[in-house]
Protein backbone atom coordinates (compact mmCIF):
# COMPACT_ATOMS: atom_id res chain seq x y z
CA UNK A 1 0.00 0.00 0.00
CA UNK A 2 1.49 3.30 -1.42
CA UNK A 3 1.97 6.27 0.62
CA UNK A 4 -0.86 8.78 0.16
CA UNK A 5 -0.11 12.30 -1.08
CA UNK A 6 -1.28 15.39 1.25
CA UNK A 7 -4.55 16.25 -1.33
CA UNK A 8 -5.42 12.47 -0.59
CA UNK A 9 -4.71 12.52 2.65
CA UNK A 10 -7.32 15.90 3.09
CA UNK A 11 -9.61 14.15 1.00
CA UNK A 12 -10.13 11.12 2.93
CA UNK A 13 -9.96 13.50 6.11
CA UNK A 14 -12.99 15.17 4.56
CA UNK A 15 -14.86 11.40 3.93
CA UNK A 16 -14.40 10.77 7.84
CA UNK A 17 -15.81 13.88 8.23
CA UNK A 18 -18.96 13.47 7.01
CA UNK A 19 -21.92 13.38 9.39
CA UNK A 20 -22.84 10.17 8.10
CA UNK A 21 -23.29 6.57 9.85
CA UNK A 22 -20.43 4.24 9.03
CA UNK A 23 -22.75 2.06 7.96
CA UNK A 24 -23.71 4.50 5.13
CA UNK A 25 -20.31 5.20 4.53
CA UNK A 26 -19.51 1.35 4.62
CA UNK A 27 -22.50 1.24 1.95
CA UNK A 28 -20.56 3.53 -0.31
CA UNK A 29 -17.36 1.24 -0.02
CA UNK A 30 -19.11 -1.78 -0.55
CA UNK A 31 -20.80 -0.17 -3.95
CA UNK A 32 -17.77 1.50 -5.38
CA UNK A 33 -19.60 4.67 -4.68
CA UNK A 34 -16.24 6.77 -3.22
CA UNK A 35 -13.19 7.94 -4.77
CA UNK A 36 -11.59 5.57 -6.96
CA UNK A 37 -8.62 6.03 -4.77
CA UNK A 38 -10.15 5.00 -1.29
CA UNK A 39 -11.46 2.03 -3.45
CA UNK A 40 -7.93 1.36 -4.27
CA UNK A 41 -6.81 1.93 -0.22
CA UNK A 42 -9.22 -1.05 0.61
CA UNK A 43 -7.68 -4.64 0.80
CA UNK A 44 -9.17 -7.25 -0.77
CA UNK A 45 -10.23 -8.89 2.07
CA UNK A 46 -12.92 -6.35 3.14
CA UNK A 47 -14.36 -5.77 -0.35
CA UNK A 48 -15.09 -9.84 0.20
CA UNK A 49 -15.96 -9.89 3.62
CA UNK A 50 -19.72 -8.99 2.23
CA UNK A 51 -19.79 -12.80 0.66
CA UNK A 52 -18.62 -14.23 3.24
CA UNK A 53 -20.55 -16.31 5.79
CA UNK A 54 -17.40 -16.09 8.18
CA UNK A 55 -13.67 -15.80 8.56
CA UNK A 56 -11.00 -18.23 10.52
CA UNK A 57 -8.34 -16.16 11.41
CA UNK A 58 -5.27 -18.54 11.02
CA UNK A 59 -1.42 -17.85 13.08
CA UNK A 60 1.04 -20.07 13.74
CA UNK A 61 2.39 -20.93 17.80
CA UNK A 62 5.77 -21.11 15.79
CA UNK A 63 7.70 -20.79 12.99
CA UNK A 64 6.55 -18.39 12.27
CA UNK A 65 5.97 -17.15 15.28
CA UNK A 66 2.32 -16.20 16.34
CA UNK A 67 1.84 -12.33 16.20
CA UNK A 68 -1.24 -11.69 18.93
CA UNK A 69 -1.76 -8.03 17.27
CA UNK A 70 -2.29 -9.24 13.67
CA UNK A 71 -5.03 -11.79 15.44
CA UNK A 72 -6.63 -8.73 16.91
CA UNK A 73 -6.45 -6.55 13.40
CA UNK A 74 -8.77 -9.26 11.79
CA UNK A 75 -11.56 -9.56 14.63
CA UNK A 76 -11.52 -5.86 13.94
CA UNK A 77 -11.67 -6.43 10.72
CA UNK A 78 -14.92 -9.05 11.34
CA UNK A 79 -16.02 -6.59 13.76
CA UNK A 80 -16.54 -3.72 11.19
CA UNK A 81 -17.84 -6.00 8.55
CA UNK A 82 -20.20 -7.47 11.14
CA UNK A 83 -18.91 -11.12 10.23
CA UNK A 84 -18.29 -13.66 12.70
CA UNK A 85 -14.35 -14.46 13.29
CA UNK A 86 -12.91 -18.00 14.57
CA UNK A 87 -9.26 -18.09 15.45
CA UNK A 88 -7.23 -20.94 14.66
CA UNK A 89 -3.57 -21.38 16.51
CA UNK A 90 -2.24 -24.26 13.81
CA UNK A 91 1.31 -26.02 14.48
CA UNK A 92 0.45 -26.89 18.46
CA UNK A 93 2.63 -30.14 16.91
CA UNK A 94 5.58 -27.76 17.45
CA UNK A 95 5.03 -27.37 21.02
CA UNK A 96 6.19 -29.16 23.97
CA UNK A 97 2.55 -28.63 25.36
CA UNK A 98 -0.33 -27.20 24.64
CA UNK A 99 0.11 -24.62 27.80
CA UNK A 100 1.21 -21.43 26.00
CA UNK A 101 -2.18 -22.32 23.29
CA UNK A 102 -4.35 -22.48 25.80
CA UNK A 103 -3.39 -19.50 27.52
CA UNK A 104 -3.72 -17.01 24.32
CA UNK A 105 -6.87 -19.46 23.81
CA UNK A 106 -8.75 -18.22 27.04
CA UNK A 107 -8.10 -14.36 26.36
CA UNK A 108 -10.14 -14.98 23.36
CA UNK A 109 -12.17 -17.55 24.77
CA UNK A 110 -13.22 -14.92 27.27
CA UNK A 111 -14.51 -12.29 24.88
CA UNK A 112 -16.62 -14.93 23.25
CA UNK A 113 -13.95 -15.62 19.80
CA UNK A 114 -14.18 -19.41 19.38
CA UNK A 115 -10.45 -20.35 19.02
CA UNK A 116 -9.76 -23.95 18.13
CA UNK A 117 -5.92 -25.43 18.63
CA UNK A 118 -4.49 -27.67 15.22
CA UNK A 119 -1.97 -29.04 13.69
CA UNK A 120 -1.88 -29.67 9.78
CA UNK A 121 0.59 -32.21 10.44
CA UNK A 122 -0.62 -34.51 13.44
CA UNK A 123 -3.96 -34.08 12.53
CA UNK A 124 -4.66 -31.98 15.95
CA UNK A 125 -7.82 -30.14 15.99
CA UNK A 126 -8.48 -31.18 11.77
CA UNK A 127 -12.61 -32.16 13.22
CA UNK A 128 -13.14 -29.18 15.02
CA UNK A 129 -11.63 -27.51 11.89
CA UNK A 130 -14.19 -29.15 9.66
CA UNK A 131 -17.23 -29.04 12.11
CA UNK A 132 -16.30 -24.76 11.78
CA UNK A 133 -16.16 -25.20 8.39
CA UNK A 134 -19.24 -26.99 7.53
CA UNK A 135 -22.02 -25.40 6.10
CA UNK A 136 -20.15 -21.92 5.51
CA UNK A 137 -18.08 -19.97 3.46
CA UNK A 138 -14.81 -18.97 4.97
CA UNK A 139 -12.73 -17.14 4.29
CA UNK A 140 -8.78 -18.19 5.62
CA UNK A 141 -6.32 -15.55 6.54
CA UNK A 142 -3.65 -14.66 8.28
CA UNK A 143 0.80 -14.00 7.91
CA UNK A 144 2.30 -15.94 5.04
CA UNK A 145 3.83 -19.88 6.56
CA UNK A 146 1.34 -20.04 9.66
CA UNK A 147 -0.55 -22.78 6.98
CA UNK A 148 -3.63 -21.38 5.71
CA UNK A 149 -3.30 -24.37 2.61
CA UNK A 150 -1.46 -26.85 4.45
CA UNK A 151 -4.73 -27.08 6.63
CA UNK A 152 -7.28 -26.58 3.70
CA UNK A 153 -5.18 -29.87 2.04
CA UNK A 154 -5.35 -31.60 5.58
CA UNK A 155 -9.31 -31.38 5.56
CA UNK A 156 -9.84 -32.01 1.95
CA UNK A 157 -6.56 -34.16 0.61
CA UNK A 158 -7.85 -34.01 -2.86
CA UNK A 159 -7.22 -30.21 -2.99
CA UNK A 160 -3.69 -30.79 -3.60
CA UNK A 161 -3.21 -27.11 -2.94
CA UNK A 162 0.83 -26.13 -3.21
CA UNK A 163 2.78 -25.15 0.05
CA UNK A 164 6.27 -24.42 0.79
CA UNK A 165 8.49 -24.13 3.77
CA UNK A 166 9.09 -21.52 5.98
CA UNK A 167 11.95 -20.13 5.56
CA UNK A 168 14.96 -21.22 7.64
CA UNK A 169 16.42 -18.19 8.28
CA UNK A 170 13.84 -15.61 8.65
CA UNK A 171 11.49 -18.00 9.71
CA UNK A 172 8.96 -16.06 7.25
CA UNK A 173 6.30 -17.31 5.29
CA UNK A 174 7.51 -17.41 1.37
CA UNK A 175 4.01 -15.71 0.25
CA UNK A 176 3.11 -19.26 -1.89
CA UNK A 177 -0.52 -18.55 -2.35
CA UNK A 178 -0.29 -15.27 -4.63
CA UNK A 179 -4.24 -15.57 -6.24
CA UNK A 180 -7.64 -15.70 -4.51
CA UNK A 181 -9.60 -18.96 -4.99
CA UNK A 182 -12.36 -20.71 -3.49
CA UNK A 183 -12.61 -24.33 -3.03
CA UNK A 184 -15.83 -26.49 -2.57
CA UNK A 185 -15.82 -29.08 -0.16
CA UNK A 186 -19.24 -30.22 -0.42
CA UNK A 187 -22.57 -28.76 -1.86
CA UNK A 188 -22.92 -26.61 1.24
CA UNK A 189 -19.69 -25.93 2.29
CA UNK A 190 -16.72 -23.04 0.47
CA UNK A 191 -13.55 -22.00 1.85
CA UNK A 192 -11.28 -19.03 0.39
CA UNK A 193 -7.77 -19.57 0.37
CA UNK A 194 -5.66 -16.13 0.51
CA UNK A 195 -2.46 -14.90 0.50
CA UNK A 196 -0.48 -13.97 3.23
CA UNK A 197 -1.57 -10.58 5.00
CA UNK A 198 0.86 -8.63 6.81
CA UNK A 199 -1.02 -5.58 7.56
CA UNK A 200 -4.34 -4.81 7.19
CA UNK A 201 -5.39 -0.85 6.63
CA UNK A 202 -8.56 0.53 7.44
CA UNK A 203 -8.14 4.20 6.06
CA UNK A 204 -12.42 4.08 6.60
CA UNK A 205 -11.89 4.39 10.19
CA UNK A 206 -11.77 7.14 12.08
CA UNK A 207 -9.52 6.91 15.34
CA UNK A 208 -12.71 7.69 17.85
CA UNK A 209 -14.53 4.90 16.15
CA UNK A 210 -11.48 2.67 16.86
CA UNK A 211 -12.73 1.51 20.20
CA UNK A 212 -16.57 -0.04 19.15
CA UNK A 213 -14.32 -2.49 17.39
CA UNK A 214 -13.31 -4.22 21.19
CA UNK A 215 -15.91 -5.96 21.84
CA UNK A 216 -14.42 -6.28 25.70
CA UNK A 217 -14.68 -2.38 25.98
CA UNK A 218 -18.49 -2.31 25.33
CA UNK A 219 -19.97 -2.69 28.99
CA UNK A 220 -17.10 -1.05 30.77
CA UNK A 221 -17.09 2.08 28.82
CA UNK A 222 -20.71 2.31 30.31
CA UNK A 223 -19.25 3.55 33.46
CA UNK A 224 -16.57 5.81 32.17
CA UNK A 225 -16.56 9.15 33.05
CA UNK A 226 -17.08 10.79 29.94
CA UNK A 227 -19.49 9.34 27.03
CA UNK A 228 -16.74 9.66 24.08
CA UNK A 229 -13.73 8.48 26.23
CA UNK A 230 -11.31 6.89 23.71
CA UNK A 231 -9.59 5.06 26.89
CA UNK A 232 -6.32 6.62 26.50
CA UNK A 233 -6.04 9.24 28.98
CA UNK A 234 -9.03 10.36 30.34
CA UNK A 235 -9.88 10.62 34.08
CA UNK A 236 -12.49 8.11 35.36
CA UNK A 237 -12.06 5.42 32.86
CA UNK A 238 -13.23 2.52 33.40
CA UNK A 239 -11.80 0.51 30.63
CA UNK A 240 -8.48 1.40 31.99
CA UNK A 241 -9.82 0.16 35.52
CA UNK A 242 -11.10 -3.34 34.27
CA UNK A 243 -7.22 -3.29 32.48
CA UNK A 244 -5.47 -2.68 35.65
CA UNK A 245 -7.79 -4.97 37.39
CA UNK A 246 -7.32 -7.74 35.03
CA UNK A 247 -10.48 -8.18 33.47
CA UNK A 248 -9.34 -6.93 30.11
CA UNK A 249 -6.33 -8.33 28.92
CA UNK A 250 -3.14 -6.46 28.26
CA UNK A 251 -2.30 -7.58 25.21
CA UNK A 252 -5.94 -6.60 23.62
CA UNK A 253 -5.35 -3.22 25.31
CA UNK A 254 -1.67 -3.08 23.93
CA UNK A 255 -3.46 -4.11 20.20
CA UNK A 256 -5.68 -1.55 20.74
CA UNK A 257 -3.36 1.45 21.18
CA UNK A 258 -1.43 0.33 18.19
CA UNK A 259 -4.91 0.09 15.87
CA UNK A 260 -5.74 3.83 17.17
CA UNK A 261 -2.02 5.02 15.88
CA UNK A 262 -2.36 3.88 12.61
CA UNK A 263 -6.14 5.16 12.38
CA UNK A 264 -6.37 8.53 10.85
N1 LIG B 1 4.96 -28.50 11.83
C1 LIG B 1 3.93 -28.00 11.15
N2 LIG B 1 4.13 -27.42 9.95
C2 LIG B 1 3.05 -26.94 9.30
C3 LIG B 1 1.76 -27.01 9.81
N3 LIG B 1 0.91 -26.41 8.92
C4 LIG B 1 1.68 -26.00 7.92
N4 LIG B 1 2.97 -26.30 8.12
C5 LIG B 1 4.11 -26.01 7.24
O1 LIG B 1 4.25 -24.63 7.15
C6 LIG B 1 4.71 -24.24 5.84
C7 LIG B 1 3.79 -23.17 5.26
O2 LIG B 1 2.52 -23.72 5.03
P1 LIG B 1 1.48 -23.12 3.97
O3 LIG B 1 0.27 -23.96 4.05
O4 LIG B 1 2.13 -22.96 2.64
O5 LIG B 1 1.20 -21.69 4.62
P2 LIG B 1 0.21 -20.55 4.08
O6 LIG B 1 -0.37 -19.91 5.28
O7 LIG B 1 -0.73 -21.09 3.08
O8 LIG B 1 1.25 -19.53 3.41
P3 LIG B 1 1.00 -18.50 2.18
O9 LIG B 1 0.34 -19.23 1.08
O10 LIG B 1 2.39 -18.03 1.84
O11 LIG B 1 0.18 -17.39 2.73
C8 LIG B 1 4.75 -25.56 5.05
O12 LIG B 1 6.08 -26.02 5.06
C9 LIG B 1 3.85 -26.49 5.83
O13 LIG B 1 4.23 -27.84 5.68
C10 LIG B 1 1.57 -27.63 11.07
O14 LIG B 1 0.46 -27.74 11.62
N5 LIG B 1 2.69 -28.11 11.70
MG1 LIG C 1 -1.10 -20.63 1.11
ZN1 LIG D 1 -12.84 5.04 29.14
Amino acid sequence: MGRLTKRQQKRINYFLREKMERRQKQDMIHKGDVPKFIERHMPYIRKLARNLDQILIVGSMVSPELKPGLIDRFLVLGEIEEIPSVICLNKVDLLKNLTSAEKIAAVYRNIDYPVILTSAKSGTGLEALREVLQNKRTALVGHSGVGKSSLLNAVEPHLQITVNEVSKSTSKGKHTTTKVRLYTLNPTTEVVDLPGIKLIDFIDIHRDEARFFFREFEAPSQYCKFRDCLHISEKDCAVKQALDEGTISPTRYKSYLNFVETLN
